[in-house]
């Protein structure tokens, strides 16, 4: 074989190595110590001294470059195999995985629907634009009663408002925030008969100032339940029940009297838990008889009992959170404890 040969085969053969074993096998074959180049070098002392010397400094060149080549190609490998091997440092602490927090109004939201359905209530929905006729009229609040100044509430502009034709096409009055969940009641007695026992669990807007215990933007949890023999003894149970299966059999009650126009009589339910202090969780008492009338119903057929509770109070109290505005801060440090 002519050097030129052995050139051309060699680099060849060192460009197809696809593995250090492969590239061994050339270098091993060429340059070994019985190696086709190695022979020729060997030779090189039979030739004469003009020829030693032209075949010789081509043979070593060739010599050179060959070891240049094998060289640069094992680098190569190593790298890789360094890559794969030790690409990522095992001794190296691992980075965190943040999964993502359910928010405690989600969760005590997804309890409190769990808790009822057990007890056979179904959930029902409503919307947070209302009118007025539904928040106030047809709950016995007329306009100019006193007691809409207990639901201090965000009016809405009717005019070129989007949800204008809402109110056109129902009754005609005002557009507003929904101030409690209570106009759902009268929404689901619209369309359904006697007897059911719903909540509806919703957001409601005020207009007031926040404190401690009160946000202008929170959530209720509406009950109903109607029947021909419904009576507050029902009610009691059912929110005893309730608070039990929530909270544990160490919840106390305090069941004060209270106003709503929509009830009567109307309560209002304090709990409290071991170590805390009493907290209002909710307004209720049996379906006032103009509330029934308002739906067609006949009041001296059918009764019923509501209530109304704050969501955030309740998860106030189960979570022990001292600040109601904790909830709608953002702030991810107090979101990630839960
Ligand atoms: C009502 O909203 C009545 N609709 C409840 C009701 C329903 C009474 C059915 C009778 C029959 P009240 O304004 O008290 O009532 O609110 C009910 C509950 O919502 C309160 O007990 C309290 O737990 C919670 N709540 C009231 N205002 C706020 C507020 N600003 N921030 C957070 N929670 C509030």
């Amino acid at each position: 074989m002519d050097l030129e040969q052995i050139k051309k085969s060699a680099i060849n053969a060192i460009n197809n190595a696809s593995t250090a074993q492969d590239l061994e096998s050339v270098n091993v074959k060429y340059l070994g110590r019985k190696g086709v180049l190695t022979g020729v070098l060997h030779s090189l002392k039979d030739l004469s001294i003009e020829d030693r010397r032209k075949i010789g400094s081509k043979a070593n060149a060739l010599k050179q470059k060959l070891e240049e080549l094998i060289n640069k190609k094992s680098n190569s490998f190593r790298e890789l195999s360094n890559k794969i091997s030790f690409g990522f440092d095992v001794t190296k602490p691992g980075l965190k995985i943040f999964s993502g927090h359910l928010h405690p109004l989600s969760k005590i939201d997804a309890e409190v629907r769990k808790i009822f359905l057990s007890m056979n209530f179904s959930v029902v929905d409503g919307p947070e634009i209302e009118n007025e006729y539904y928040n106030f009229d047809a709950l016995n609040i007329p306009a100019n009663h006193p007691a809409r100044d207990m639901w201090d509430t965000f009016w809405l502009k009717s005019k070129n408002n989007p949800f204008r034709q809402l109110a056109d096409s129902g009754q005609k009055s005002k557009l507003l925030l929904r101030t409690h969940t209570s106009p759902v009641q009268i929404r689901y007695m619209e369309k359904h008969n006697p007897p059911f026992q719903i909540i509806v669990p919703g957001r409601v807007f005020r207009y007031e100032a926040t404190d401690m215990s009160h946000e202008f933007n929170f959530y209720q949890v509406e009950g109903l339940m109607v029947g021909s023999d419904v009576s507050l003894a029902n009610f009691k149970f059912v929110v005893e029940e309730f608070c039990r299966k929530l909270f544990g059999s160490k919840v106390q009650f305090r069941f004060r009297p209270g106003y709503f126009p929509f009830v009567e009589p109307g309560l209002e339910v304090d709990i409290k838990l071991e170590g805390g202090g009493w907290l209002e969780v909710m307004g209720a008492g049996m379906v006032q008889r103009n509330v029934f009338d308002a739906v067609r119903y006949n009041p001296d057929e059918v009764q019923g009992f509501a209530f109304g509770m704050g969501l955030d109070r309740l998860a106030m109290i189960k979570y022990k959170i001292p600040d109601i505005r904790l909830f709608y801060n953002g702030d991810l440090r107090f979101i990630r404890q839960f």
